[in-house]
């Protein structure tokens, strides 16, 4: 049995952030069907694409274990089925333009009129207020939410992040909500509306920059590296390069090799717990007991000479070696790992957090697999549907339509 069995979702989602969370309720295991516009489908279907004539990895990456039915919801037909769709399913999940849905005739209230126990959740780029109408793409929620104006170096401009934490994140958020209001309806028999608004998530992930703007008003913020360089804070919370978001400081440095290799560089962080074995393994014993070093406080002024000399021990050795030798000794480090490292690395494909997936029309790809592992609910990942590939199956099998009322759905054009 899978953790999300028998729970039927109407997967009114595009793009990256709704697909994001369906595609997590079908790695737990509910019936995901995803509606699309017939002979068109979800515009990532044909974006980037690098096989010609074949659906991109920007879409499958994002729609496995999915099921595709097309639909033309605007169509009086098309409206009929998705009516049938409202009333058979659990949940629907959207992620449309605000108001798309009300134009479409599927308002809140006449979805709970349809099935009072349906849980509808939507992504929107802004909760309710001034900015509720606008339409949001990742790294605009990235720059609303807080995570731009405090990415980068001091002396640049504002930063996006590689990781979507817009898009992607917000689905993560949603599909919490979802589940939460599943329980919820276990005690009540109610539906609800879930909302996760794409400012507001990144702005979640972004907290501790709004602690430290908190902070800020006390005085400076002395772990930051601009505190031991004497340079004045400013009003809100800086651009911080790499500094270590915890208390503990930590930078990216060189390792042997960084003039060729764009990514031989590691995480170390000056963990205060390990500060004797860090002396020790850099070379520098002095330090221990010298009371200029021996202390965080102590350090905190001279970060840029600590992590100096820490560097020139990591450039003698490579972020792998730099690893092998600092986690024994409980010195927190990470290797900067590129794309093709992780691609190749043999435990990621063990715990199937990247997989092999066969596609008709593409070959074999790699994705993604469900980040979140459960024990007792073991999903294989299965390779997205082709538009409208489940249309006659899910008319029959989840609407109960005849064959001949089938035909007819298909002569009006709904499907
Ligand atoms: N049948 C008929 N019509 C359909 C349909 C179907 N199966 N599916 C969608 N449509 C229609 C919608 O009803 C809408 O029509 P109207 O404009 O007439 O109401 C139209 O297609 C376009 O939908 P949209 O406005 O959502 O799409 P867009 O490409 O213009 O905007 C996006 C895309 C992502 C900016 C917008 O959907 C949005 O802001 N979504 C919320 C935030 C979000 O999820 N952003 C992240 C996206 S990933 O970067």
């Amino acid at each position: 049995m899978k953790a999300l069995e028998g729970v039927k979702i109407l997967d009114f989602t595009h793009v990256q952030s709704g697909p994001t969370c369906t595609q997590l309720l079908a790695w737990f295991g509910a019936d995901v069907i995803k509606v699309e516009r017939p002979g068109v489908g979800d515009a990532t279907r044909k974006q980037l694409v690098d096989v010609e004539g074949a659906d991109s990895l920007y879409f499958t990456m994002l729609n496995h274990n999915k099921r595709s039915l097309t639909l033309n919801s605007k169509n009086e037909t098309g409206k009929q089925v998705l009516e049938r769709l409202v009333k058979t399913c659990d949940v629907m999940v959207e992620n449309f333009a605000p108001g798309a849905l009300d134009r479409m005739g599927f308002s809140w209230e006449r979805i709970q009129e349809l099935n009072p126990r349906m849980i509808m959740a939507s992504v929107k780029g802004f909760g309710p207020g001034p900015y509720e109408d606008c339409k949001v793409y990742e790294n605009v929620a990235q720059c609303a939410g807080g995570s731009a104006s405090t990415t980068g170096f001091l002396d640049g401009p504002p930063l996006v992040t590689g990781a979507q934490i817009g898009d992607s994140g917000t689905g993560l958020h949603l599909a919490l909500g979802i589940v939460t209001a599943l329980f919820q309806r276990e005690k009540t028999g109610r539906g609800q509306k879930v909302l996760a608004a794409m400012q507001d998530s990144v702005l979640n992930l972004s907290r501790v920059k709004l602690r430290d703007q908190q902070r800020l008003e006390k005085g400076p913020l002395t772990e930051y590296s601009q505190y031991g360089e004497g340079i004045p804070f400013g009003e809100a919370t800086p651009r911080a390069g790499n500094d270590s978001g915890g208390g503990q400081p930590g930078r990216i440095l060189k390792c042997k090799g960084w003039e060729r290799d764009p990514n031989s560089y590691t995480y170390f962080i000056t963990q205060a717990a390990v500060w004797q074995q860090i002396c020790d393994v850099i070379g520098a014993p002095e330090w221990k007991e010298d009371e200029n070093y021996a202390t965080p406080p102590a350090r905190l002024p001279k970060l840029n000479e600590i992590f100096g000399r820490i560097e020139q021990w990591t450039m003698t050795k490579t972020k792998f070696e730099v690893m092998d030798i600092c986690n024994p000794l409980n010195i927190p480090v990470g290797p900067i790992l590129s794309m093709k490292e992780l691609a190749e690395e043999p435990s990621l494909r063990d715990t199937g957090t990247i997989v092999e997936v066969d596609h008709p029309e593409r070959g074999k790809y790699l994705t993604v697999g469900c980040p979140v592992k459960l024990s007792d609910s073991d999903v294989a990942v299965e390779r997205s549907p082709l538009l409208g590939e489940h249309t006659d199956e899910i008319l029959s099998e989840v609407l109960g339509y005849s064959p001949e009322e089938i035909s007819s759905i298909r002569e009006s054009g709904a499907v």
